[in-house]
């Protein structure tokens, strides 16, 4: 299976919480690296761009509110089929749907302050990285 990046975010609730290492071992375990990492706190522009395609969605505000209530840290995975693995680490949106043993399961406070973000298909990965990082900000 092909090696491949995915794009992750490590949300406010967990920075608040002091889990950006709890997270990050959990992603490891689960066969992703890190080959990219930034602590950012995102500006409302910022968030608005990142979850456009959610701008009809009745939660976009609050979603932004959120994205912007306090530092996330921004990283690139790498991994055999590293967005599906990614996907299956982090468990359903709704941590209540969420199965054992996954991120969300584990850490998450509800649908909205659900831990981390992850790209939802190899290409918007490509778009989500470029959006954060530069190429030389990635080091395999
Ligand atoms: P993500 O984009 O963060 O990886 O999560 P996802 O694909 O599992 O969920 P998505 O449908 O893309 O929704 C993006 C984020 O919006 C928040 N949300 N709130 N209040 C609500 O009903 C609601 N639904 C979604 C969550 O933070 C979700 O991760
Ligand atoms: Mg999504």
């Amino acid at each position: 299976m092909a090696v491949t990046r995915t794009f992750s975010i490590i949300k406010p609730d967990a920075t608040r919480r002091n889990l950006t290492g709890a997270v990050t071992k959990m992603l490891e375990d689960a066969g992703l690296r890190v080959v990219a990492s930034k602590r950012i706190h995102m500006t409302r522009e910022q968030a608005e761009g990142f979850y456009a395609v959610h701008k009809e969605r009745p939660f976009f505000g609050e979603l932004v509110e959120f994205m912007t209530s306090g530092p996330v840290v921004v990283q690139v995975l790498e991994g055999e089929n590293a967005m599906q693995r990614n996907r299956d680490v982090m468990g359903a949106t709704n941590p209540a749907d969420a199965a054992e043993g996954t991120i969300r399961k584990t850490f998450a406070e509800s649908i909205e302050a659900n831990t981390v973000h992850g790209s939802d298909s190899d290409e918007n990965a490509a778009i989500e990285i470029a959006y954060f990082f530069k190429p030389e900000e990635i080091v395999g």
